[in-house]
């Protein structure tokens, strides 16, 4: 049987495959012949932006760009299938929640606002009105305000996130989780901190000027394909390419790309990484402070003998602080320590450094393998410190590059959806809008969770996303969101989280980005930030899947004039009618959006200022920071290992190739030739024979933490795999239950998906 799911994939990234399975998608979403019109739209300056990642477009002008997991999500969202309530009350809850992610996606579009009854376990149809009502009644009967939780997750344009974000302020609670607090948090905390901004500062343009990339803990070849351009055109000019990945991932090795005739009909491929380095998982603050190490003795060394210096020095007076206090950091670092954590070998730490140095401009990325680990925020310092070492920050060419998620999680950032935010930011809003906003700091995901668990009763509202499966500890949340008093999901697609309901349940269908959303004034436009910063209008060409659809502005303004009733100043029926009001709003809210309307209506739209990009450094110090870290041995995997004989793994849960987070599209992962099978654990063959097991054969997964609770994960297939010993991996989110609620990020929170130390058993077969 395994021999069927488990295949090698040695062909490049991209190429004919990638049109195949979008062909076997579009075919299996029933989507008749107007599914080409709609892919041809996406990222068109007259179309919608795509609702897949958040890569930036060539000048968001330019022809078609063919993306195989764009085309995925987009033919996701124009299926043919309906969830009509109908369909949905065949069925109870309990039998629903049996089914798999897989088969709930497939259910198709949600079409109308439905309510949970407790007594027959069923969903049935509800009135928008009533809906609303309910829910108003519900927050004005909490205690406090701040009884009332409002999740966001990435789709959500900027106009919905607004009026989202000044909806839950006027009713009093600064509660906003949201998705980019399982994300790149840490990025954002990091860099705010060394640099004075939480994103990245390059553009686009800077990938063809670029020296040399250094990519950290991403797979592009399945999460952002349209990266694979920029690289696959900076590894045709000779650039560097740098991978650091405990996993060979095919699309940082070779990409044919479906939009290159020679290369598709010549069965050619660009090869993409000039340097794999292998890691071991969480290695990547010893790999770069070993880098370091390696630039300032080299430095040293440059100096004593009068030849040219090997770091910036201009730029290190001029523009940083901490630099003396940070490199006597790294030269005591000893070097067991940074071999021994990094996994990697001196000579490799070496080769990194020289490819580094021997680089003008330099450009690094990083992404969730950097992001989901205790050790994220000075991992990402690490990688800064890396950058101003020679001045990397800042000049064209060169930069810092997380590379975001969701198409608009920037955006939603920006627009305000932020559980700390800034006074003068409430100041301005207040102003804006004549209200008083709420000054206490609210819950991020973690303290959501701990929140619900630890008061029954309150509030759910979820603004897209699937919050129990993306969350970690999966029963632990489960029961927090069962002791709501009232959940509420607006949602496109029917998911685990609707199934786990509170006391009350409902969901609410909305538009998605693929659809012509008409008001009162016409169809209306919305705009999403890309994660280079560049803000541009997205406009919906379908017919609704449902005439009762509402917008999630319609939606959010519905809700406030049902809740506020009376408390409010703002004209919030007035403000959907024409999304250019909300636009003007959020124009006097924010100086960087100052025109608006006018700007953003240039094909291609407009890049909103990044001040560390200019050198300007909104930091304590004035100047950006150099952080000193030390080489953590102190990680919950060191912990779980100390004292105990058998092996224990450091798991990382990840992506495959056919999945949008928790939406499951389909079995596959094609280019780690897996078929077919989801529970599958990645490992190193020679761990596999020392186990005493054989690949093909089927395990169970515990965790490990302190605290006390038993974490399992049954059933999973070993499948070996080109992994340091002592790695694993394994797809989220049937992996999520392994994960403790309070093992996150220092700092920022974020849940530490990408170390979880686990031991195995051989899965007994239920008789
Ligand atoms: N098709 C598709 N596109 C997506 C998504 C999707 O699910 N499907 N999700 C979107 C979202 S929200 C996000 S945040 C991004 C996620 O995009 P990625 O950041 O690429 O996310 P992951 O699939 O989690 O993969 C992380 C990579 O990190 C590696 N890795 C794991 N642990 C470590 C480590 O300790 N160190 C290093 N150096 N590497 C490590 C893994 O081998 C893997 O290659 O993609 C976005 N785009
Ligand atoms: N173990 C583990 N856990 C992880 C991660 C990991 O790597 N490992 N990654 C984390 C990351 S990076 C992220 S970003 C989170 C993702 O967490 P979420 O953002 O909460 O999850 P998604 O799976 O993206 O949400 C999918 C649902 O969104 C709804 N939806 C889709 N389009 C729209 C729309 O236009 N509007 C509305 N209202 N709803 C829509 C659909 O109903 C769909 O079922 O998961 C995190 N969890
Ligand atoms: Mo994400």
């Amino acid at each position: 049987m395994s021999k069927k799911i488990v295949q090698v994939y040695d062909r490049p990234a991209g190429g004919w495959g990638a049109l195949k399975s979008v062909a076997q998608q579009i075919i299996a979403q029933g989507i008749p012949a107007k599914g080409a019109r709609t892919l041809l739209s996406a990222n068109q300056p007259d179309g919608f932006d795509c609702p897949g990642c958040a890569w930036p477009d060539q000048d968001h002008t330019s022809t078609f760009e063919f993306c195989e997991n764009g085309a995925k999500a987009i033919a996701a969202e124009s299926t043919a299938r309906r969830a009509t309530p109908e369909l949905i009350a065949q069925h109870t809850v309990a039998w629903l929640a049996q089914q798999s992610d897989h088969w709930l996606e497939g259910q198709g579009r949600l079409t109308r606002p439905m309510r949970y009854h407790r007594a027959s376990d069923r969903y049935r149809e509800i009135g928008w009105d009533e809906a609303f009502d309910l829910i108003a009644a519900r927050l004005n009967a909490l205690a406090s305000p701040n009884d009332a939780i409002f999740y966001t997750s990435g789709r959500t344009s900027n106009e919905a996130a607004f009026l989202y974000q000044l909806f839950v302020r006027e009713f009093g609670t600064n509660n906003f989780p949201d998705c980019s607090n399982m994300c790149h948090e840490p990025s954002g905390y990091a860099m705010r901190e060394a640099v004075g901004v939480g994103k990245g500062t390059v553009l686009l343009s800077d990938f063809q000027l670029a020296d040399a990339l250094f990519i950290f803990g991403q797979n592009p070849g399945t999460n952002h394909p349209r990266m694979l351009g920029e690289l696959r055109g900076a590894a045709k000019r000779g650039a560097a390419i740098v991978s650091f990945n405990p996993l060979r991932e095919r699309g940082l090795e070779k990409f044919q790309n479906p939009q290159s005739a020679g290369e598709m009909l010549g069965d050619g491929a660009t090869a993409i990484s000039s340097d794999y380095f292998q890691l071991k998982i969480g290695g990547d603050l010893a790999a770069v402070k070993g880098m370091i190490k390696c630039v300032l003795e080299a430095d040293a060394a440059a100096q004593a003998s009068g030849a040219a210096r090997l770091i910036d020095v201009a730029f290190i007076a001029e523009h940083t602080a901490n630099f003396a206090a940070f490199m006597a950091d790294v030269l005591a670092e000893p070097w067991d320590v940074i071999v021994r954590e990094s996994g990697l070998e001196l000579a490799q730490i070496r080769r990194a450094a020289d490819v580094y140095m021997g680089a003008g401009k330099v450009i690094a990325c990083w992404g969730m393998g950097i992001t989901q680990h205790r050790h994220s925020v000075a991992t990402i310092q690490m990688i800064t410190n890396l950058l101003l070492l020679r001045g990397n920050i800042g000049r064209p060419g060169a930069g810092p590059c997380p590379v975001r998620g969701h198409s608009n999680v920037q955006g939603d950032r920006t627009m305000g959806i932020f559980e700390k935010p800034k006074p003068a930011f409430l100041d301005r809003l207040g102003e804006v809008f004549d209200f008083t906003p709420p000054r206490e700091h609210g819950y991020d995901t973690v303290g959501a969770i701990e929140a619900m668990l630890a008061e029954p009763g309150k509030v759910f509202f979820a603004m897209g996303g699937n919050f129990a499966a993306a969350t970690p500890d999966t029963q632990v949340t489960e029961r927090a969101l069962r002791q709501c008093g009232l959940t509420v999901h607006v949602a496109t697609k029917l998911n685990r989280s609707h199934l786990v309901c509170g006391a009350e349940a409902l969901i609410l269908p909305c538009l998605g980005r693929t659809e012509i959303d008409q008001q009162a004034s016409g169809p209306q436009a919305v705009s999403v930030e890309d994660s280079m910063s560049m803000v541009h209008l997205s406009s919906g060409i379908n017919a609704p899947s449902s005439p009762t659809l509402l917008s999630e502005p319609m939606i959010v303004a519905r809700l406030a004039v049902a809740t506020l009733k009376g408390r409010s100043k703002t004209d919030w029926m007035g403000l959907v009618a024409d999304y250019d009001r909300i636009r003007d709003k959020i124009a006097a809210v924010f100086e960087d959006f100052a025109d608006f309307n006018a700007r953003v209506k240039v094909p291609g739209g407009f890049h909103l200022r990044n001040t560390a990009a200019e050198r300007l450094w909104l930091t304590a110090t004035g100047k950006a920071n150099f952080y000193a870290h030390p080489v953590p041995t102190d990680l919950p995997i060191h912990l779980a290992r100390s004292g105990r004989a058998s092996p224990v793994f450091n798991l990382t849960t990840m992506r495959s190739h056919d999945q949008y987070n928790t939406t499951i599209y389909g079995m596959n992962d094609r280019y780690r030739g897996v078929f077919g099978e989801r529970r599958v654990l990645f490992i190193n063959p020679d761990d596999i024979a020392e186990l005493g097991l054989q690949a093909g054969a089927w395990v169970d997964l515990e965790s490990l933490c302190d605290d006390g609770a038993r974490r399992q994960a049954k059933r999973f297939l070993l499948v070996g795999y080109n992994i340091p010993r002592g790695c694993v991996a394994a797809y989220f989110p049937e992996t999520n239950g392994l994960v403790p609620l309070s093992s996150f990020a220092d700092f920022a929170r974020t849940p530490t998906s990408k170390s979880i130390p686990i031991v195995l058993t051989a899965h007994a077969a239920a008789a």
